[in-house]
């Protein structure tokens, strides 16, 4: 499904039924070993308003976030993940950043995912497990804003003029008391392999 809204965003509904989605939604909670999110930047103690873990091939590296993330290997419940969103998009990705947002309370503020290491055409597949979320979305130039729900199992697919033109954020959402889990699929650029523009 494209969105009116946005033409570099597209929704895969049901890329897991519900079945499936609960089964995958309640192994990552329980075996993602999710870090502290209290981190210290410059001396400053920084909570992040989610949990995050980020894993990747061999030799990846990414300095998200100011290198926040300690880099993991991929575990085989995410490496199966990894191959069906490969072979359904067709398109090879390296990395994985999984979030949990643990209520409604835990929330992204309005970001693009343009770090350097991504390269110049950054292609991310982001899957919704659990509670359903707004994604909010406005444009750099025009501020033209737009939301769209995420559902449970649903596979969003993130062209890469989404990142160059628009900002995104999952605002705090009070009524939603249950977690979503997201895993966003990327593919990090190894240093000194950056296409020339
Ligand atoms: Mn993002």
């Amino acid at each position: 499904m494209l969105i009116p809204d946005c033409p570099e965003l597209e929704l895969i509904d049901g890329f897991y039924d519900s079945i499936e989605s609960a089964r995958l939604y309640q192994r990552l909670l329980h075996e993602q070993n999710w870090p502290d999110n209290r981190y210290i930047v410059a001396g400053r103690q920084f909570i992040l308003p989610r949990l995050q873990t980020w894993h990747a091939d061999p030799g990846i590296r990414y300095s998200y976030s100011n290198n926040l993330l300690e880099t993991r290997p991929w575990t085989p419940l995410l490496s199966g993940i990894r191959t069906q969103v490969e072979s359904c998009l067709n398109f090879p990705f390296n990395s994985v950043l999984v979030n949990l947002y643990r209520t409604g309370e835990d929330y992204v503020g309005w970001h693009s995912d343009n770090e350097q290491e991504l390269g110049n055409q950054p292609f991310i597949a982001s899957l919704t497990l659990g509670s359903e979320r707004h994604l909010h979305f406005r444009h750099k130039k025009s501020s033209d804003l737009g939301q769209l729900l995420l559902p449970n199992g649903s596979l969003l697919v993130m062209k890469p003029n989404f990142q160059h033109d628009w900002l995104h954020s999952i605002p705090i959402d009070p009524d939603i008391t249950e977690g979503r889990i997201n895993l966003t699929f990327r593919k990090v650029i190894p240093a000194g392999k950056e296409p020339v523009d």
